[in-house]
């Protein structure tokens, strides 16, 4: 299967045109005197984060990225022209590091943000900056610089308020479905999403937030079982979990025992990779309870559990809509809580209040 939220490309900034040596010889002017002009720089190469593109697909396809090089100096004391540079474009919630050292160079979170990823060389000087009251007639120029050359390795995470997660087959692609204009695909069969979808869930009379589908997880995911665990780095960047469980027709599966082996799952992710998952607000809602007798039954079996834990819980169907509403404002207020206490925390970090 092919990726395409992480790849590797090769950046190659434009070298610095030469200068130039060259006299002027010009008939009636016997001391013509240097007149080399400069070389140009080179192009940067520049990465440029946009909302247009959502996946680093077009990268794929394309390794390698070079500037144009800097115009040589030339006679008449005329500089080289710049070499123009290179943009390459790439979704909003990229991060980029230096392959080789693994080093973060940037973390483009900002629709226009850019890097300078591999900076251009400077021109060379023309024999016209050495003439001296000794020297006349400098026969010498200096070369120009190289590019800068850099192995780059871009990751994308995607930037959500809301991350859906849980085993395959519950309906998560189907509850975005539902509640934004995302249409992934939705099939009977586990590992249906083999990327992570995004959508825009409007809830009435407030705020819309992203929400993020991202496929399915199993036992054994963080030793790379089903799809592995590679998706969650796109949920560790979202505020809020969304924790989908179903009724489901196989006999050995329990909701309150699925919601612990994720959980377990996320817990081994975070010890394998120090992200911070655990520490999120989670929500929770048992998914295909369009039945309504059916959907009282399991507020009344599996509620307790949650609301032990202080963990918001209800029963939803994706299908028919039920209750959905009162989940979008359970995960809208449960964002604002979030936002809020993440502007309190700023505040006592550095001890000033700037109204915004
Ligand atoms: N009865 C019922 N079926 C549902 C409901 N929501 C989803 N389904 C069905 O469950 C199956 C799986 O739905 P998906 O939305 O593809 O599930 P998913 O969690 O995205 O699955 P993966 O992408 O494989 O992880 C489909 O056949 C859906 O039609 C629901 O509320 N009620
Ligand atoms: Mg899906």
């Amino acid at each position: 299967m092919h990726l395409i939220d992480e790849v590797v490309i090769q950046v190659y900034a434009g070298n610095g045109g030469n200068g130039c040596i060259a006299f002027r010889r010009e008939k009636y002017r016997p001391r013509g005197g240097p007149s080399g002009g400069d070389g140009g720089r080179g192009g940067d190469v520049l990465l440029v984060a946009t909302n247009d593109l959502s996946t680093l697909l077009d990268l794929r396809y394309r390794r390698h990225y070079k500037a144009k090089s800097g115009e040589h100096g030339r006679g008449k004391d005329q500089h080289g022209r710049g070499g123009q540079t290179r943009e390459i474009r790439v979704p909003v919630g990229t991060m980029v590091y230096n392959d080789e050292t693994g080093e973060l160079l940037a973390d483009l979170v900002e629709d226009g943000q850019i890097l300078v990823a591999a900076k251009g060389g400077r021109g060379g000087l023309g024999n016209i900056n050495f003439k001296t009251a000794t020297r006349q007639a400098p026969e010498y120029a200096t070369p120009g610089e190289l590019g800068e050359e850099f192995t780059l390795r871009l990751e994308l995470k995607l930037l959500a308020d809301v991350g859906i997660i849980g085993f395959p087959n519950v309906g998560k692609s189907t509850l975005i479905s539902k509640i934004s204009k995302a249409r992934p695909k939705i099939a009977d069969y586990a590992f249906t999403t083999l990327s992570p979808n995004l959508g825009v869930a409007a809830p009435p009379r407030r705020d819309s937030f992203v929400v993020a589908d991202v496929p399915g997880l199993v036992p054994g995911a963080h030793q790379g079982v089903g799809l592995g665990i590679r998706f969650l780095r796109h949920i560790e960047r979202t505020r809020v979990f969304l924790h989908i469980l179903e009724l489901s027709d196989e006999p050995e599966r329990d909701p309150i025992q699925d919601y612990e082996i994720i959980m377990n799952e996320l817990a081994l992710y975070e010890e394998s990779s120090g992200s911070d998952l655990l520490s999120k607000p989670v929500v929770v809602a048992i998914n295909k309870a369009e039945d309504l007798e059916l959907a009282e039954i399991c507020e009344e079996e599996y509620g307790p559990y949650f609301h032990e834990k202080g963990i918001p819980f209800f029963v939803i169907s994706a299908k028919s809509g039920h209750n959905l509403v009162p989940l979008l404002h359970t995960l809208g207020d449960v964002l604002e809580q979030d936002k809020k206490e993440e502007l309190e925390e700023e505040v006592e970090d550095d001890g000033t209040w700037s109204p915004v």
